[in-house]
């Protein structure tokens, strides 16, 4: 039977790729921090069916306890401090976690099994001030922020365990993807969920920063089918996975205020607190890599994205539910 471990499974993309596995038949391993609450919200529905244990990428003792216990195939590491602008007010702990946390993992792995088939979750915050448009897998990266940073520590920690110690390690390079079960903190779902508060009267506007950013946004869902395919292949390597298509923020708010019928100019509010100190102008992807040698498409285009996750915290808000 094939084992999967999966670091940050209590996240948005742990969820969605436990789903994936046990419907592929895995026994799904999730690595859980820690904490005095539960963090349980994502994957409440799959804990029958998952083995959950408790690890921390900060802990080398604990990660090599855990691949010496559960003896995975597949290693998914999806942990991280993830959300940008956090990354400026705790630098340290971000490269601990999200740049350090990539070579604990690989050193279990090399420790314990090399045979084990790693996947890092890297990110297109990488490119930054972009040095191409559109971005591929040989654009160089020029980071924006301390998490940018921390991923490019990441990419090429994973990319030179592959060269160094013949590991099967592969990088995914992910654009935006986002879901109902996003984080309340990014902005595609602190709009829609703003949206939602206010067409139900339980908030009169939300505040945003810079709507002219533009993202290459992607449903969760498709995306951790690519994870999956890249472990699948015959040798390891590096994919950039996006839609090849950018909307601003802008563009969110109109399509998701209108899906509402409402005009997004009567509630959008301009506040300078979600300003970064140095922000990613434009992300737009060349996925033709994942295209051809993955066979990975996504199937979610932008406008459903946005009305689909519309729609959930419109229910979830109006019946209570979480
Ligand atoms: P997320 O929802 O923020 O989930 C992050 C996960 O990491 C959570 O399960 C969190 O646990 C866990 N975690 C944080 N610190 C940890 C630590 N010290 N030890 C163990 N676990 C820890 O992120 P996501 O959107 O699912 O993204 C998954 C990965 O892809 C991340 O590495 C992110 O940086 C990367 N990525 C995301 C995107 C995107 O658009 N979503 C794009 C490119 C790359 P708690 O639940 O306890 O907080
Ligand atoms: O939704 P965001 O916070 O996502 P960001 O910074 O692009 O990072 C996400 O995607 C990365 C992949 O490129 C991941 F690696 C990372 O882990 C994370 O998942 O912000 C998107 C854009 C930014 O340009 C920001 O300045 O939206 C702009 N924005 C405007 N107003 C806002 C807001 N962002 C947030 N979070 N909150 C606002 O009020």
């Amino acid at each position: 039977m094939a084992v999967a471990l999966i670091t940050g499974i209590t996240g948005q993309d742990g969820s969605y790729l436990a789903e994936l596995l046990l419907s592929k038949d895995y026994k799904v391993v999730g690595v859980v921090r820690r904490s005095s609450t539960s963090a349980f919200e994502r994957i409440e529905h799959l804990l029958d069916d998952i083995t959950t244990v408790q690890g921390d990428l900060h802990d080398q003792g604990s990660l090599l306890g855990l691949l010496e216990e559960y003896r995975p195939t597949e290693v998914y590491n999806l942990a991280a401090q993830s959300f940008v602008p956090t990354s400026w007010n705790q630098p340290a702990l971000t490269g601990d976690v999200t740049a350090l946390g990539v070579t604990r993992m690989l050193e279990a792995i090399r420790f314990v099994d090399t045979k084990i088939k790693f996947y890092q979750a890297s990110s297109s915050e990488m490119f930054g001030r972009v040095q191409e448009v559109p971005q591929s897998e040989s654009t160089p990266f020029y980071p924006r922020s301390p998490y940018g940073v921390a991923k490019v520590y990441g990419h090429w920690i994973t990319v030179n365990y592959r060269e160094s110690f013949d590991l099967f390690a592969s990088s995914g390079i992910l654009f935006n993807h986002e879901s109902p079960r996003r984080g309340l903190e990014f902005v595609t779902r602190k709009i829609t969920d703003g949206v939602a508060r206010i067409k139900l009267g339980m908030q009169k506007e939300l505040r945003l920063g810079n709507l002219k950013a533009q993202r290459d946004w992607g449903f969760a869902g498709d995306y951790v089918e690519a994870m999956w395919l890249m472990l699948q292949q015959d040798q390891s390597d590096s994919f950039v996975i996006g839609t090849g298509e950018t909307h601003s923020v802008r563009e969110f708010c109109e399509i998701a205020f209108g899906h509402a019928d409402l005009d997004y100019k009567e509630y959008v509010v301009k506040d300078e607190r979600f300003y970064r100190p140095a922000e990613v102008d434009l992300l737009i992807s060349d996925p033709s890599k994942a295209y051809s040698v993955l066979g990975w498409e996504p199937v979610v285009g932008f406008k459903e994205l946005v009305t689909v996750m519309v729609d959930e915290d419109m229910e979830r808000l109006s019946t209570g539910t979480k």
